[in-house]
């Protein structure tokens, strides 16, 4: 048998296991079979160098016929198997519509977060709105518009993280990571003027890190200022506040005298506590526990921010958001807050499609 006879009897034979192939993977088999390196119509061709140079033209060209045809219905039959693959799957697999969704893992809120938007949602309820700054402040903006003078000692260079050189001003004014959030109500005062109901959380810095100081800490602080306002007004916001947010209608206070340089009169706020063997339970049992500072806004501040003190007077308040988190969630390291652990997130954090928590359903 020659050459072309051979190569027509193996394409009689291929059209017909390929018309017989009913799935792609048998006729990917039938491919290797004839065309693939070791294929049969691979053979022939390596047998066309035993010819004649004459003989050769002709049966290549014959062969390479062979070869495309077989190709070219392979192709074909590949198309149609694919199609009716995709048929049959469409018909047989059904989506169904009613089975619940699949169980997800979403992130958790950070108990800090959760905390600042309590804090935020309970003095919303009470009239106050919003306010943000910048975390790196001017010198003026944090120490000097809240009479500090420059002696202060949390002006030291041990507390405060003063940016290198004189800073972007070009006037030769420090630039520093603020380290409480009033200059955010020193820049709202300006800003907007009295009368004024905000509240103001944000991240602070401090040149201190051991077992209970974190060099970057979450501070709240709060403005009033109005025509009318007094220390009743404090007590009474601050009262409500604490109750509704640790979630105990009788919890005790009691306001000490304390000094602050940009308030007058300035206080330190307790409340009721009772210390077991280490561990702190909130309520009325006897005990007392710091919680904040507050005061009447001093008149130097407000002059110096644009305010007339004889026209307007206002109270002010600031207290650490990681502190009052720990005391309400529990949590016994404030350096657990910053590092970053996933599975200490999975058991403090909160799922993010919970309502916030019973906070929201105290009536202040
Ligand atoms: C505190 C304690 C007392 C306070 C004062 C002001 C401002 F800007 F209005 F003067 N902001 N925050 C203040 C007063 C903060 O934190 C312990």
């Amino acid at each position: 048998m020659s050459l072309q006879q051979h190569a027509e009897t193996l394409k009689t034979e291929a059209m017909a296991a390929l018309a017989a192939a009913d799935t792609t993977q048998a006729l990917q088999d039938l491919r290797v079979h004839y065309l693939g390196k070791k294929g049969a119509l691979t053979e022939l061709m390596k047998q066309l160098g035993t010819l004649s140079a004459e003989e050769r033209k002709t049966a290549g060209a014959a062969l390479n016929l062979v070869k495309d045809d077989v190709g070219a219905a392979l192709d074909a039959r590949q198309s149609a198997l694919e199609a009716a693959e995709l048929n049959a799957r469409l018909i047989t697999e059904k989506l169904d519509m009613t089975l619940p969704a699949q169980a997800v893992m979403p992130g958790r809120i950070h108990p800090i977060s959760q905390t600042m938007d309590e804090v935020i949602s309970i003095f919303a309820s009470m009239g106050f709105v919003l306010a943000e700054g910048p975390d790196v402040e001017t010198d003026w903006h944090n120490f000097t518009a809240l009479n500090m003078p420059p002696d202060h000692p949390a002006r030291q260079m041990q507390d405060t993280f003063y940016m290198p050189g004189d800073g972007a001003t070009g006037d030769g004014e420090k630039i520093v990571l603020r380290t409480h959030t009033s200059p955010v109500q020193v820049r709202t005062m300006q800003a907007q003027k009295a009368p004024l109901r905000i509240i103001c959380p944000g991240r602070v810095y401090r040149c201190d890190s051991d077992q209970t100081h974190s060099p970057m800490f979450h501070q709240v602080e709060g403005l009033v200022i109005d025509e009318a306002t007094t220390m009743a007004h404090l007590k009474g916001c601050l009262v409500d506040f604490l109750r509704a947010f640790f979630g105990i209608p009788d919890l005790p206070a009691r306001f000490r005298p304390s000094y602050f340089p940009f308030v007058e009169p300035g206080a330190e706020m307790d409340i009721g506590c009772a210390r077991q063997g280490g561990q702190l339970k909130l309520g009325n049992h006897g005990d007392w526990l710091e919680i904040l500072g507050c005061g009447m806004v001093h008149p130097d501040v407000l002059k110096n921010c644009g305010i007339d003190p004889e026209q307007y007077q206002g109270f002010a308040f600031g207290m650490g958001i990681d502190r009052i988190a720990m005391l309400k969630y529990g949590i016994p390291d404030i350096r657990s807050f910053f590092e970053g652990d996933t599975r200490w997130l999975q058991h403090y954090g909160f799922a993010p499609h919970l309502l916030p928590n019973a906070a929201f359903d105290v009536r202040v």
